[in-house]
């Protein structure tokens, strides 16, 4: 997504349908937790502000983005989502770690689609700097956090419609 031409918490109100009877997993990385919180708060309003029951909002902590992939798997296998979130925020260091954190979380989350029949929301930010990734939580260029519920309920929408 271009956040330079689109604010994350953009989108058409009307596009999105009512999520009172879905179910969502949302699992939150620990390592720069100030972002990633600010990425749930953005996911959890939005799915409230669709209709979503705060009791089918399952809230789990995972270390680092590199275990958002398991701890995806780990929420999808308790049969109590009809999709999962994945939050991070992957800030470019001095070493390569950086890509190979991105590389792995973004090939895990892709596999899960496939392998699952479960929408798998990649809200993951992998920004240059803590700036970038502030301005994508709820800053200048939006949330990346609401962009990822819009995603979801839609999902979950376009899976009970086939
Ligand atoms: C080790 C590491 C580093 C350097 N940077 C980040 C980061 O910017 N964002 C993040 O979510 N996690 C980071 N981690 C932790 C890894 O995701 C992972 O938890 C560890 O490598 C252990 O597997």
């Amino acid at each position: 997504m271009a956040t330079a031409l689109k604010n994350l918490s953009d989108y058409d109100i009307h596009s999105v349908p009512d999520a009172s009877n879905m179910r969502f997993g949302i699992v939150v990385a620990e390592w720069n937790n100030d972002i990633t919180e600010a990425l749930y708060a953005g996911a959890e309003k939005t799915l409230l502000k669709h209709g979503a029951k705060p009791e089918n909002i399952i809230k789990r902590y995972v270390p680092g983005t590199f275990e958002l992939t398991l701890g995806a798997q780990l929420m999808a296998e308790t049969g109590q989502v009809d999709a999962v979130i994945v939050l991070g925020t992957v800030i470019q260091g001095e070493t390569r770690h950086f890509d190979f954190i991105c590389q792995g979380v973004t090939q895990g989350i892709t596999e899960l689609n496939i392998k699952y029949n479960l929408p798998f929301i990649f809200g993951v930010l992998t920004t240059n700097n803590k700036q970038q990734a502030l301005d994508r939580a709820g800053g200048k260029h939006g949330n990346k956090g609401d962009e990822a519920a819009v995603t979801a309920i839609k999902m979950i929408d376009f899976k009970s419609r086939l």
